[in-house]
């Protein structure tokens, strides 16, 4: 491998012609598998398969300099989502994927419409397809690279760049921006954004001076900016006498009319010039000898599409060190294709008579289309030895790109104050047993060093400020706390330094996700198993939820503290209430949702989070707390039971009519109701729910499990099962009450889900528990209503 910075000869001519080969060979490839998936393949159904032939088409030059020239095996990359194809055919280049794959594009088993880590196989570093995402997860991937090497954590292996390859759209979503601000505040080296610059979106052509004011955003963020704006024609051409003149033609030409004439072609192109420029004869010197198809060549030699430029440009960059830096590549969206440059060509794919054309001037044989030396200027065996002449094709390890990690012992019990006959809540206990592994001491010594805990400005009204003390926040340099050496009293003592282990992000909450998933990829990326907390109040998870899905799509593993929540933050704010977070807990996928009343069920989930995230079929976890301070039971729990979701309180007689069942911090009110109750129902139960998402998971998963044959009862079958057939069920949620109202559905029983389903109230608790309905009062006239029926 090389090292980075190591000046590394230019390409020869030979090396040239090789890598203009697999530019061919990769524009082929990308273009025919989405056609085979559109036009070959048996469609079943009459839907739209899809595919961007344009967007990959722009990509070529780049990915080609990036992947066969540039790139070394640790360097990790994000792929713009619809270059997806491309970045397969690489891997078929390298021999790191099938052919039967691509042609399975989008359908089950095949490739998917992104690259998916989860999906596609080993060599995807991350997913992407949420636009923007994939982008700014390369700057958080880079800072827990950095993160892990410092701590002593990693595999050994040399340090990788984090390489996106995005698409310019991409610049316009905001936490592009976000991320740039949180980058450069954390100092994050190593990062490349190498933006295909077609100017082009899914709708339209992108209005012309908006990039001039991303260079300048970035180079404010401390960013090397390269902008490979013209290729090795035009800047020749624009060296020749005349060349003054035609280059500031192109600088003005507007980027819509520029795409115009890319896809009408070189008559078109003669016409414009000439129409402008025909009365100078230095100009007229230049355009003049080129036939229309060579001039044609000449205006859409654009930056992004010349490898030999783009790699002497990524070279220069690579020995500059590792400073942030942005490429803004010049290309033409569909570059080679015939719709090129045409506004509506994003989702455009070639007909059949277009491929047929295309395929010919290609030289690919009909049933050779898949053949990867078919249709080229060298032999089989030279065209191998172009390709494993790449850094990249070297292997990052025997076993390849995905790293692993031994899993961290967590033992049987976290350390948890007894609390029975005290008044906490779970938000205080969580930050209590963080604290309390935070001192690091015997079984819980190595557990405390893989923990590492990132909040957006919440952490010390989420409680992480203990556990912050103790192990301190990281950054890669050291920076004392002022008011600590000042002696000014303080209770945060935030030093920061190189192993600390705390990240404190600005309050931007997709940023918070993006580090929970690059953090939570780590024993994968950097061989270094990390048992990542992120903590938020509970109702700005939505705030940056397209950021939680994705980091779970990519099976980040993770534990996500969201606290305060529901209305029982009450008089801190309306505004601030969570109403439909229980709902998010059961359907996001990958993600194991809790919400626990009292500590000790906090306790045994805390536990399961832990070791959740680290085994194989495990995935993330999430707990919802609360700052409402109960009175903690004495009692013994079953774990297993609290960790499926459920356990009985008080279990219900055998056939009893009738069972109570709350979720957190509204258990006093269940309770009052409950003993109430028992005075006319001997044998009601009262139910703990603690996870309505696990219910309901291992629900569904029995069913599966019978449907193919096999006998399963789910924990929530087991639950009810003692309750009479027609028996009613209350149910009590500080949240949507549809997170409960499936219960019903499980034994065909009645259910009166209790629960706030209006936002944005504030008030102390007894106001709005009544005005919700969900004090004793209303869940006692909900169990008379059920029990009449
Ligand atoms: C968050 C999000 N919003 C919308 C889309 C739909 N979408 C897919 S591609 C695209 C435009 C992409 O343009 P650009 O990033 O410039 O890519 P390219 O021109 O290279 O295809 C949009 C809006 C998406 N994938 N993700
Ligand atoms: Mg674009």
């Amino acid at each position: 491998m090389n090292a980075p910075g190591a000046i590394i000869p230019a390409p020869t001519r030979e090396r040239l012609h090789g890598l203009r080969q697999i530019e061919r060979k990769l524009l082929w490839l990308s273009a025919w598998t989405i056609h085979n998936a559109n036009h070959i393949r048996p469609n079943r159904d009459g839907l739209k398969v899809g595919g961007h032939q344009a967007s990959c088409a722009s990509v070529i030059s780049i990915m080609t300099a990036l992947y066969f020239d540039v790139l070394r095996p640790q360097d990790r990359v994000a792929v713009k989502p619809h270059a997806g194809p491309v970045f397969h055919a690489v891997n078929l280049l390298l021999g790191r994927q099938d052919a039967a794959n691509m042609e399975g594009l989008r359908r089950m088993g095949g490739i998917q419409s992104y690259p998916s880590r989860t999906k596609d196989g080993p060599e995807v570093d991350f997913s992407t397809g949420s636009v923007g995402l994939g982008v700014a997860l390369t700057s958080f991937a880079s800072l827990m690279q950095d993160y892990v090497r410092l701590h002593g954590l990693d595999a050994g292996l040399p340090p990788g760049r984090c390489v996106a390859i995005a698409g310019d759209a991409e610049l316009d979503e905001g936490n592009i921006y976000e991320a740039l601000l949180e980058g450069w505040k954390h100092d994050v080296r190593n990062v490349w954004w190498v933006i295909d610059y077609n100017r082009q979106s899914l709708d339209s052509v992108v209005p012309d001076r908006l990039f001039g004011r991303i260079e300048g955003l970035f180079r404010d963020m401390g960013w090397n900016v390269f902008t490979l704006k013209y290729g090795r024609l035009l800047q020749a051409a624009f060296e020749r006498p005349g060349g003054d003149a035609l280059q500031r033609w192109i600088d003005d030409c507007p980027n819509s009319l520029y795409s115009a004439l890319t896809f009408q072609g070189g008559g078109a192109w003669r016409a414009a010039l000439l129409a402008d420029l025909g009365r100078d004869a230095a100009v007229r010197a230049i355009l003049d000898p080129l036939q229309d198809d060579e001039l044609a060549e000449l205006m859409t030699n654009l930056g992004g599409h010349d490898v030999d430029y783009l790699i002497e440009q990524f070279r220069l960059a690579d020995a500059a060190g590792d400073q942030p830096t942005c490429f803004i590549a010049y290309t033409v969206k569909g570059m080679g294709l015939p719709f090129a440059g045409h506004k509506d060509n994003h989702s455009g794919l070639m007909t059949r008579d277009q491929m047929e054309t295309f395929q010919a001037g290609m030289r690919i044989r009909p049933g050779h289309e898949w053949d990867v030396a078919e249709g080229l200027d060298l032999t089989p065996g030279e065209f191998q030895a172009v390709i494993n002449a790449a850094p990249f094709a070297e292997k990052l390890t025997p076993a390849g790109r995905r790293l692993a990690s031994d899993p961290i012992h967590i033992p049987d019990r976290l350390p948890v104050a007894k609390l029975a006959g005290r008044r906490t809540s779970t938000q205080a206990g969580f930050g209590d047993i963080l604290a309390e592994i935070g001192r690091g001491q015997g079984e819980y010594a190595e557990m405390a060093r893989r923990i590492v805990t990132t909040s957006p400005d919440v952490t010390v009204s989420t409680n992480l400020g203990p556990w912050v003390n103790r192990r301190g926040v990281f950054d890669r340099h050291t920076r004392n706390d002022v008011f600590r050496d000042a002696k000014l009293a303080s209770a945060q003592r935030w030093g920061m330094a190189p192993g600390g282990q705390h990240i404190e992000l600005g309050i931007a909450e997709q940023n918070l996700f993006l580090l929970l998933a690059a953090a939570g990829l780590q024993h994968s990326l950097n061989g270094a198993r990390l048992l990542p907390v992120g903590t938020v109040y509970d109702p700005f998870v939505n705030r940056g939820l397209d950021a939680l899905i994705y980091a779970c799509y990519q099976d980040a593993r993770f534990l996500l503290v969201s606290t305060p929540s529901g209305l029982t933050l009450a008089p801190e704010g309306g505004q601030h209430q969570s109403v439909n977070t229980p709902l998010i807990g059961m359907a996001a996928d990958r993600l194991a949702s809790f919400e626990p009343a009292y500590v000790d069920e906090l306790a045994i989930l805390l536990r399961h989070a832990f070791a959740h995230m680290q085994v194989p079929d495990g995935s993330a976890a999430w707990l919802r707390l609360s700052t409402r301070q109960l009175l903690q039971p004495d009692r013994v729990l079953d774990p297993e039971a609290v960790i499926a979701g459920a356990h009985w309180v008080v279990p219900p007689g055998q056939g009893a009519r009738i069972a109570l069942a709350y979720q957190g911090p509204v258990a006093p009110e269940a309770e009052a109701a409950f003993a109430e109750l028992r005075e006319d129902v001997l044998d009601a139960g009262l139910l703990a729910i603690t996870s309505p998402d696990r219910l309901h998971a291992g629900w569904t998963a029995a069913a599966r499990t019978r449907r193919s044959g096999t006998l399963a009862t789910s924990h929530i079958e087991h639950i009810l099962a003692p309750l009479a057939r027609d028996a009613a069920l209350v149910t009590i949620l500080d949240g949507h009450p549809a997170a409960h109202s499936w219960l019903g559905g499980v034994r065909g029983q009645r259910v009166v889900p209790l629960g706030v389903d209006r936002f944005g109230q504030s008030g102390d608790l007894p106001d709005l528990y009544r005005e919700y309905g969900l004090d004793t009062d209303a869940i006692l006239d909900a169990c008379a209503q059920a029990l009449l029926g």
